[in-house]
């Protein structure tokens, strides 16, 4: 892998320019701190303002764009993005320790969003509707809502964004992206296929920097009226920020938050399939998914054989360089997720809770993992962790710890199932492992979450399902699939009356009236 760093102190890409900052920001590479990835400068809130303005001056001659031709540019940055899968890949694992087969996947997933929405271009269809009087028609057409301004998280910097930008652009929105500062090179590399994909300038625009400074500047604009329309992708505190900016703008955002997601294992599971699923839904990207699990919950009658297979299982599991295929999870995306990670371990793990694999937190640095092949002095690898005794009253049920940290709970029937899956008050993916029809169909009813999976991972959504949750996970708003263009436009009602003369509604229509005398 190319151990090249971009160095180009670039804060923003403006209006088609790539421009200049003062403050360094450095993303690196979390299996070996001593590689600076990339080195770029924040960008000051006159910079997110240049960049909001930039896309308000691209709106109109954008919005006017035949959606086909927009959806075009969709194409060609789809196929950018597949001429350079190995490429981006490649950046990806390296900027955030990702194992290389899932940065492949995520990559395939920018692809796969790109592929979906191509014909939304000759579609984004209206309705011609019946009036209520002669010679009138009715329509209803989506127009896009205008500048959208779009804050994304670390786990997934090339996935994500696309799931927001790709029918924001079909649509004739046009953009201004905080991409995470963990994952610079990723964005430099994603604007640089945007730029060669063919949208005019100023369409997107890009604006690098850490959340307090210019997140917080971005969430200031909106009270200035830059944005018309916000999507962020990021935690629960944070999210509630952006809601009540934009409620206070009378906006409705897009708001894909945490998630404290639930499996459950029934008496009735298929054992082996369910130690996959949740082996994979903990510690698959090292538990940094927003769908990863947070709570496992297992029937009182399978639980202590399922704990003794599980434990095993995971003791086998490899851990280290994120190049190596043979292991199933990498470092920790940086040292802010590790310091969590431990300030999780240290705070919510109380005297009643077991962990059977030991209290597993930073690798090399006090505990260490039997197959291991990490740099352990420079990486930033972390143990998995099971907490066992776990209850509902416990405040490590409730919190989203992202990272490799899963609570284990013992229910009795499945009345306490539901209620461990859904009281945490997140609610964004869950799953169950059953044989049960019956059982699938209580879950299906009660489970308060966005997306459930059946007998598979919590983790693992198709790009075009609505994607989004409920709750402390969100605001009800949905990402991926044909639903999310209700996000990206707004309806717009026309009348065209070709009569000649004014006809009222309701009271110029030609009803036939009941006869009103008639009494039986
Ligand atoms: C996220 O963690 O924000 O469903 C996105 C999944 C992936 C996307 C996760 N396709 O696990």
């Amino acid at each position: 892998m190319s151990s090249k760093t971009i160095d180009n102190r670039y804060s923003a890409f403006v209006n088609g320019e790539w421009i200049k900052g003062s403050k360094e920001i450095i993303s690196l590479n979390p299996a070996d701190r001593r590689d600076q990835v990339a080195i770029f400068t924040e960008a000051d809130k006159d910079q997110v303002r240049a960049a909001a303005d930039s896309a308000r001056s691209a709106y109109k001659k954008w919005a006017n764009t035949p959606a086909p031709v927009r959806a075009g540019m969709i194409q060609n940055f789809g196929r950018l993005v597949e001429q350079n899968k190995l490429a981006l890949s490649k950046v990806l694992t390296r900027e955030i320790g990702k194992p290389f087969r899932e940065s492949m996947g995520e990559v395939q997933e920018v692809i796969d969003t790109c592929n979906f929405f191509i014909s939304e271009g000759r579609r984004l269809y209206g309705q011609t509707v019946p009036s209520e009087m002669p010679n009138k028609e009715l329509f209803t057409y989506r127009r896009p809502i205008g500048v959208f301004g779009c804050i994304t998280a670390c786990n997934f910097p090339a996935a994500v964004p696309s799931w927001y930008f790709v029918p924001a652009l079909v649509a004739g929105n046009t953009c201004v992206w905080k991409p995470s500062e963990d994952a610079l090179a990723t964005a430099y590399y994603y604007t640089e296929l945007m730029q060669k994909a063919g949208f005019p300038q100023g369409v997107f625009n890009v604006v690098f920097g850490n959340g307090p400074t210019t997140g917080a500047a971005f969430i200031d604009l909106i009270d200035e009226g830059k944005f018309d329309k916000i999507g962020f992708t990021g935690s629960t505190a944070i999210g509630k920020r952006i809601g009540e900016a934009c409620g206070r703008n009378l906006q409705t955002p897009c708001l894909e938050l945490g998630g404290k997601n639930p499996l459950i294992v029934a008496e009735d599971a298929n054992i082996d399939l369910a130690l996959d699923g949740v082996i994979f839904s903990s510690f698959g990207t090292a538990g940094q998914r927003c769908t990863s699990l947070g709570n496992l919950i297992i029937h009182h009658k399978i639980y202590d054989n399922f704990i003794t297979k599980l434990v095993a299982k995971t003791k086998a599991i490899k851990i280290g360089v994120p190049t190596n295929e043979k292991n199933f999870y990498g470092p920790l995306i940086s040292e802010r997720f590790l310091r969590s990670h431990e300030t999780h371990l240290a705070k919510l793990v109380e005297k009643h809770h077991e962990l059977p694999l030991g209290k597993g937190g930073h690798i090399g640095h006090g505990v260490n993992w039997e197959h291991f092949d990490g740099d352990a002095e420079n990486g930033f690898y972390t143990r998995p962790n099971f907490v066992l005794n776990v209850s509902m009253k416990d405040s490590i049920y409730s919190t989203e710890t992202f990272g490799p940290l899963v609570n284990v709970l013992k229910y009795q029937d499945d009345d306490e199932a539901m209620a461990m899956a859904n009281n945490h008050g997140y609610g964004l993916s869950s799953a169950i492992y059953t044989s049960d029809p019956q059982r699938i169909y209580k879950f299906k009813n009660e489970i308060t979450a966005g997306m459930s999976s059946i007998n598979n991972s919590t983790t693992g959504a198709e790009a075009h399902l609505p994607f989004g949750g409920n709750g402390k996970s969100g605001n009800g708003g949905r990402q991926s699939g044909i639903w999310v263009v209700d996000q990206f436009t707004k309806w717009h009602s026309v009348n065209w009356d070709m009569s000649g003369k004014l006809q009222l509604a309701q009271m110029d229509t030609e009803y036939v009236e009941p006869d009103m005398n008639y009494r039986f």
